[in-house]
């Protein structure tokens, strides 16, 4: 689909010609969550769960894994934020041909006609280095690419770097139930509409793609505020994609409309943001607080 593109084209908009430090800021972050990040408990007895660790750069996991309902469970072993994105590609294209015409788009432009029948189908969210991510998606038999685009410091997509690989979905099913979530988010219109409310602790939120404007899909990540940084100095520094002051903690890439994702996170009494990845232009940023017990 063009939209990963478009998006890898966002990532890579800002050239980042100096290098920035925010020890304070981030390391206080870090330290914060890095415990709780490396929980390895599953959000509910009876998913499915695969693992697939996020490295700089390349996702560590199995090449094949059965169909149905599955957790994607992602440690960032790295030290720069990575997502997951699962692409479905279209019947009788093969992941060679789909890496064929990603390095031929990437140097000429062209694509081949199959091109826009590639579907997203979701995936672990922005996640910062030592914490693990874990989004829940029913997934069809067939061939995926697994990508990464988020940019390093210079701008280059992570996939460019080697975060790009090929997935096969099995018939088998995996028998997996649909999770349980005490949270339900429906994404349709500018806003993160929310029913429930986010306590400290472990919750899964259920994401509801209720409506998915053609070309510009909602997806959501969470960001946990640091203790100066205000949602427009947040909204900025994604404008920017300057990464070096943001510390997200998970969420849901997107899905085609109608269909629902699960993602499980841990939350400290603090300030969030949720950022929809197209439509933060449209001021679809909503801070959130975690209130102590
Ligand atoms: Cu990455």
């Amino acid at each position: 689909m063009l939209l990963l593109f478009t998006a890898a084209l966002m990532f890579t908009a800002c050239e980042h010609s100096e290098e920035k430090t925010s020890e304070s800021h981030h390391g206080a972050m870090s330290s914060m969550s890095h415990e709780s990040g490396n929980s390895h408990e599953s959000m509910d007895a009876g998913q499915h769960v695969v693992e697939f660790a996020a490295l700089d750069f390349v996702f560590a996991g199995p090449p094949e894994i059965p169909s149905g309902w599955t957790t994607f469970r992602m440690p960032n072993r790295g030290e720069e934020h990575h997502v997951m994105i699962l692409i479905q590609l279209p019947d009788g294209i093969s992941y060679a041909d789909f890496y064929a015409a990603y390095n031929q788009r990437g140097a000429t432009g062209s694509r081949p006609d199959w091109w826009g029948e590639q579907v997203i189908m979701g995936g672990p969210a922005a996640l910062a280095p030592g914490l693990t991510g874990e989004t829940t998606v029913r997934l069809d038999p067939g061939e995926y690419a697994m990508v990464c685009p988020v940019p390093t410091a210079d701008g280059t997509q992570h996939s460019a770097l080697g975060m790009m690989r090929p997935l096969t979905v099995t018939e088998e099913d995996s028998g997996a139930p649909e999770p349980e979530a005490d949270i339900t988010m429906t994404l349709r219109g500018l806003e993160f509409e929310m029913d429930g409310v986010i306590t400290p602790g472990r919750h899964t939120i259920r994401v509801v793609f209720e409506h998915q404007p053609e070309g510009k899909p909602h997806d959501v990540h969470v960001a946990r505020l640091g203790p100066n940084q205000t949602l427009e100095d947040f909204a900025t520094s994604m404008e920017t994609l300057d990464l070096t002051d943001v510390y997200f903690i998970g969420g849901a890439e997107d899905m085609p409309e109608g269909y629902t994702a699960y993602f499980t996170a841990d939350f400290e009494p603090g300030r969030y943001a949720f950022w929809c990845h197209y439509h933060s232009e449209d001021g679809m940023v909503q801070e959130f607080t975690v209130e102590p017990l």
